[in-house]
Protein backbone atom coordinates (compact mmCIF):
# COMPACT_ATOMS: atom_id res chain seq x y z
CA UNK A 1 0.00 0.00 0.00
CA UNK A 2 1.53 3.63 -0.72
CA UNK A 3 1.84 6.23 2.54
CA UNK A 4 1.51 9.24 2.12
CA UNK A 5 2.91 11.11 5.40
CA UNK A 6 2.07 14.75 5.25
CA UNK A 7 1.88 17.17 8.38
CA UNK A 8 -1.03 19.61 8.57
CA UNK A 9 -0.56 23.48 7.79
CA UNK A 10 1.52 26.07 10.68
CA UNK A 11 -0.22 28.92 11.75
CA UNK A 12 3.10 30.21 11.62
CA UNK A 13 3.66 29.85 7.84
CA UNK A 14 3.10 33.45 7.39
CA UNK A 15 6.69 33.68 8.45
CA UNK A 16 7.83 30.96 6.09
CA UNK A 17 11.44 31.22 4.67
CA UNK A 18 11.70 32.76 1.54
CA UNK A 19 14.44 32.93 -1.28
CA UNK A 20 13.39 33.67 -4.70
CA UNK A 21 9.66 34.91 -4.41
CA UNK A 22 8.32 38.60 -2.28
CA UNK A 23 6.46 38.15 0.79
CA UNK A 24 2.94 38.25 0.23
CA UNK A 25 -0.53 37.70 2.79
CA UNK A 26 -0.92 34.07 2.97
CA UNK A 27 -4.54 33.20 4.31
CA UNK A 28 -4.25 30.63 6.52
CA UNK A 29 -7.78 29.54 6.92
CA UNK A 30 -7.81 28.64 2.57
CA UNK A 31 -4.28 27.02 2.95
CA UNK A 32 -5.45 24.93 5.22
CA UNK A 33 -8.71 24.12 3.19
CA UNK A 34 -6.11 23.82 0.17
CA UNK A 35 -4.19 21.73 2.20
CA UNK A 36 -7.38 19.51 2.92
CA UNK A 37 -8.14 19.15 -0.38
CA UNK A 38 -4.53 17.93 -1.68
CA UNK A 39 -4.43 15.28 0.92
CA UNK A 40 -7.83 13.99 -0.44
CA UNK A 41 -6.43 14.45 -3.91
CA UNK A 42 -3.98 11.54 -2.64
CA UNK A 43 -6.79 9.29 -1.21
CA UNK A 44 -8.28 9.38 -4.28
CA UNK A 45 -4.94 8.56 -6.31
CA UNK A 46 -5.24 5.64 -4.03
CA UNK A 47 -2.97 6.87 -1.52
CA UNK A 48 -3.24 6.28 2.44
CA UNK A 49 -3.06 9.49 3.83
CA UNK A 50 -1.11 9.97 7.23
CA UNK A 51 -1.12 13.09 9.17
CA UNK A 52 1.23 14.77 11.87
CA UNK A 53 0.32 17.43 13.54
CA UNK A 54 1.55 21.05 12.84
CA UNK A 55 3.59 23.16 15.48
CA UNK A 56 3.42 27.18 15.76
CA UNK A 57 7.91 26.61 16.03
CA UNK A 58 7.36 25.36 12.41
CA UNK A 59 6.07 27.98 9.93
CA UNK A 60 7.51 25.54 7.20
CA UNK A 61 6.65 21.65 8.49
CA UNK A 62 3.71 21.50 6.01
CA UNK A 63 6.57 20.80 3.10
CA UNK A 64 7.62 17.37 4.73
CA UNK A 65 9.02 16.45 1.54
CA UNK A 66 12.52 18.18 2.60
CA UNK A 67 12.95 16.44 5.83
CA UNK A 68 13.53 12.79 4.32
CA UNK A 69 14.06 10.43 1.24
CA UNK A 70 12.49 7.33 1.26
CA UNK A 71 13.28 4.43 -0.85
CA UNK A 72 12.16 0.99 -1.07
CA UNK A 73 15.24 -0.14 1.41
CA UNK A 74 15.77 2.89 3.73
CA UNK A 75 14.91 6.33 4.68
CA UNK A 76 17.29 9.43 4.91
CA UNK A 77 16.38 11.95 7.55
CA UNK A 78 17.47 14.70 6.11
CA UNK A 79 19.32 18.00 7.76
CA UNK A 80 17.75 20.70 6.02
CA UNK A 81 19.68 23.99 4.67
CA UNK A 82 17.34 26.72 6.42
CA UNK A 83 18.27 26.63 10.08
CA UNK A 84 14.88 27.29 10.88
CA UNK A 85 13.73 23.80 9.43
CA UNK A 86 16.26 21.77 11.15
CA UNK A 87 13.53 21.06 13.98
CA UNK A 88 10.95 19.68 11.71
CA UNK A 89 13.10 16.22 11.63
CA UNK A 90 12.35 14.21 14.70
CA UNK A 91 8.95 13.76 14.48
CA UNK A 92 9.36 13.09 10.87
CA UNK A 93 12.18 10.18 12.02
CA UNK A 94 9.84 8.80 14.49
CA UNK A 95 7.14 8.33 12.39
CA UNK A 96 8.96 6.87 9.48
CA UNK A 97 10.91 4.04 12.08
CA UNK A 98 7.79 2.26 11.87
CA UNK A 99 8.79 1.45 8.09
CA UNK A 100 12.18 1.86 7.03
CA UNK A 101 15.48 0.96 8.96
CA UNK A 102 16.83 5.30 9.11
CA UNK A 103 19.78 6.92 8.56
CA UNK A 104 20.39 10.57 9.11
CA UNK A 105 22.75 12.97 7.29
CA UNK A 106 25.00 14.93 9.99
CA UNK A 107 27.17 18.46 10.27
CA UNK A 108 28.25 19.85 7.88
CA UNK A 109 26.04 18.02 5.66
CA UNK A 110 22.79 19.67 4.09
CA UNK A 111 20.48 18.61 1.84
CA UNK A 112 16.38 19.64 1.44
CA UNK A 113 14.09 16.42 -0.13
CA UNK A 114 13.08 18.84 -2.54
CA UNK A 115 16.54 18.49 -4.48
CA UNK A 116 16.30 14.91 -4.16
CA UNK A 117 14.90 13.37 -7.94
CA UNK A 118 15.27 9.66 -7.94
CA UNK A 119 14.90 8.10 -11.12
CA UNK A 120 15.21 4.06 -10.85
CA UNK A 121 18.81 3.65 -8.72
CA UNK A 122 19.99 7.09 -9.86
CA UNK A 123 19.61 9.80 -7.26
CA UNK A 124 19.89 13.57 -8.88
CA UNK A 125 20.74 15.99 -5.66
CA UNK A 126 20.61 19.79 -6.61
CA UNK A 127 23.62 22.17 -5.22
CA UNK A 128 21.23 24.58 -4.66
CA UNK A 129 21.30 27.25 -1.45
CA UNK A 130 19.95 24.49 0.78
CA UNK A 131 22.14 21.25 -0.16
CA UNK A 132 25.78 20.43 -0.54
CA UNK A 133 28.80 18.45 -1.87
CA UNK A 134 29.16 16.87 1.94
CA UNK A 135 25.46 15.78 2.31
CA UNK A 136 26.20 13.68 -1.57
CA UNK A 137 28.54 11.81 -0.40
CA UNK A 138 27.16 10.75 3.12
CA UNK A 139 24.11 10.11 1.00
CA UNK A 140 26.20 8.09 -1.41
CA UNK A 141 28.17 6.37 1.55
CA UNK A 142 24.30 5.65 3.07
CA UNK A 143 22.50 3.96 -0.70
CA UNK A 144 26.10 2.33 -2.21
CA UNK A 145 25.44 -1.10 -0.40
CA UNK A 146 21.67 -1.01 -2.19
CA UNK A 147 23.26 -0.22 -5.59
CA UNK A 148 22.27 3.77 -5.94
CA UNK A 149 24.78 6.15 -7.42
CA UNK A 150 24.01 9.83 -6.75
CA UNK A 151 24.73 12.60 -8.51
CA UNK A 152 25.32 16.29 -8.10
CA UNK A 153 23.38 18.55 -10.53
CA UNK A 154 23.73 22.10 -10.65
CA UNK A 155 20.51 24.13 -10.01
CA UNK A 156 19.73 28.30 -10.13
CA UNK A 157 16.87 30.22 -10.34
CA UNK A 158 14.66 28.23 -8.03
CA UNK A 159 14.94 26.56 -4.60
CA UNK A 160 15.06 23.11 -5.20
CA UNK A 161 15.96 21.06 -7.88
CA UNK A 162 12.37 19.76 -8.02
CA UNK A 163 11.35 23.20 -8.69
CA UNK A 164 13.01 22.83 -12.05
CA UNK A 165 12.24 19.05 -12.88
CA UNK A 166 10.06 16.61 -11.86
CA UNK A 167 9.22 12.79 -13.03
CA UNK A 168 5.77 12.77 -15.22
CA UNK A 169 5.88 9.49 -16.56
CA UNK A 170 8.27 6.68 -16.28
CA UNK A 171 10.25 7.67 -18.83
CA UNK A 172 9.22 11.09 -18.80
CA UNK A 173 10.21 14.37 -17.20
CA UNK A 174 8.60 17.70 -16.69
CA UNK A 175 11.39 20.30 -16.74
CA UNK A 176 12.30 24.05 -17.03
CA UNK A 177 15.30 24.36 -18.79
CA UNK A 178 16.58 27.93 -17.36
CA UNK A 179 16.78 26.37 -14.38
CA UNK A 180 18.63 22.59 -14.82
CA UNK A 181 20.66 21.40 -17.67
CA UNK A 182 18.35 18.40 -19.64
CA UNK A 183 21.61 16.83 -20.63
CA UNK A 184 22.23 15.59 -16.93
CA UNK A 185 19.27 13.53 -17.43
CA UNK A 186 20.60 11.30 -20.33
CA UNK A 187 17.89 9.61 -22.24
CA UNK A 188 14.76 10.47 -20.61
CA UNK A 189 12.08 11.99 -22.47
CA UNK A 190 11.12 15.40 -21.74
CA UNK A 191 8.06 18.34 -21.60
CA UNK A 192 8.86 21.46 -21.45
CA UNK A 193 6.75 23.59 -19.51
CA UNK A 194 5.01 26.66 -20.79
CA UNK A 195 7.28 29.84 -21.34
CA UNK A 196 4.59 31.29 -19.11
CA UNK A 197 4.93 29.28 -16.54
CA UNK A 198 8.38 28.91 -14.80
CA UNK A 199 7.19 27.03 -11.85
CA UNK A 200 5.35 24.71 -13.71
CA UNK A 201 7.56 21.75 -13.27
CA UNK A 202 6.46 20.54 -10.16
CA UNK A 203 4.35 16.92 -10.02
CA UNK A 204 3.58 14.04 -8.38
CA UNK A 205 3.78 11.04 -10.91
CA UNK A 206 1.71 8.01 -9.65
CA UNK A 207 0.71 4.87 -11.82
CA UNK A 208 -2.49 6.00 -10.56
CA UNK A 209 -2.40 9.74 -11.97
CA UNK A 210 -0.77 12.85 -12.00
CA UNK A 211 -1.65 15.42 -9.00
CA UNK A 212 -0.61 18.85 -10.52
CA UNK A 213 -1.64 22.69 -9.72
CA UNK A 214 -4.76 24.05 -11.02
CA UNK A 215 -2.32 27.40 -11.57
CA UNK A 216 -0.99 26.30 -14.36
CA UNK A 217 -3.07 25.62 -17.31
CA UNK A 218 -0.98 25.80 -20.88
CA UNK A 219 1.88 23.23 -19.07
CA UNK A 220 -1.29 21.04 -18.23
CA UNK A 221 -2.58 20.75 -21.14
CA UNK A 222 0.99 19.61 -22.18
CA UNK A 223 0.58 17.14 -19.58
CA UNK A 224 -2.69 15.41 -21.24
CA UNK A 225 -0.76 14.35 -24.03
CA UNK A 226 0.70 11.65 -21.54
CA UNK A 227 -2.82 10.55 -21.25
CA UNK A 228 -2.49 9.98 -17.59
CA UNK A 229 -5.48 11.10 -15.11
CA UNK A 230 -4.51 14.15 -14.06
CA UNK A 231 -5.56 15.47 -10.26
CA UNK A 232 -5.69 18.85 -10.13
CA UNK A 233 -5.67 20.90 -6.99
CA UNK A 234 -5.43 24.93 -6.20
CA UNK A 235 -2.30 25.19 -3.87
CA UNK A 236 -2.33 29.28 -3.98
CA UNK A 237 -1.88 29.87 -0.95
CA UNK A 238 1.14 26.89 -0.20
CA UNK A 239 2.52 28.67 -3.68
CA UNK A 240 3.17 31.89 -1.85
CA UNK A 241 5.49 30.10 0.65
CA UNK A 242 7.16 28.95 -2.11
CA UNK A 243 5.31 25.21 -1.91
CA UNK A 244 4.34 22.97 -4.82
CA UNK A 245 2.68 19.57 -5.14
CA UNK A 246 5.88 17.24 -4.57
CA UNK A 247 6.94 18.86 -1.28
CA UNK A 248 3.54 18.41 1.02
CA UNK A 249 4.37 14.62 1.15
CA UNK A 250 6.34 11.98 1.53
CA UNK A 251 5.05 9.00 -0.58
CA UNK A 252 6.34 5.52 -0.15
CA UNK A 253 5.29 1.60 -0.20
CA UNK A 254 4.41 0.45 3.29
C1 LIG B 1 11.27 26.86 2.36
O1 LIG B 1 11.81 27.87 1.89
O2 LIG B 1 11.91 25.96 2.88
C2 LIG B 1 9.76 26.77 2.28
N1 LIG B 1 9.19 28.06 2.39
C3 LIG B 1 9.33 26.12 0.98
C4 LIG B 1 9.81 24.70 0.85
C5 LIG B 1 9.27 24.03 -0.35
N2 LIG B 1 9.77 22.70 -0.42
C6 LIG B 1 9.81 21.98 -1.51
O3 LIG B 1 9.43 22.43 -2.58
N3 LIG B 1 10.33 20.76 -1.43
Amino acid sequence: MLIALTREVSPAITQCELTHLERQPIDYALACKQHSAYQAALEDLGCKVDRLISRPDMPDSVFIEDTAIVLDEIAIITRPGADSRKRETASVARALEAYRRLCFIETPGTVDGGDVLCIGKTLYVGLSSRSNQAAIEQMQGFLAPYGYTVKGVTVTGCLHLKSAVAQAAQDTLLINRNWVDPAVFGDMKLIDVDPAEPYAANVIFLSSGLLYPTSFPRTREKLAALGARIKAVDVSELQKAEGAVTCCSLIFNS
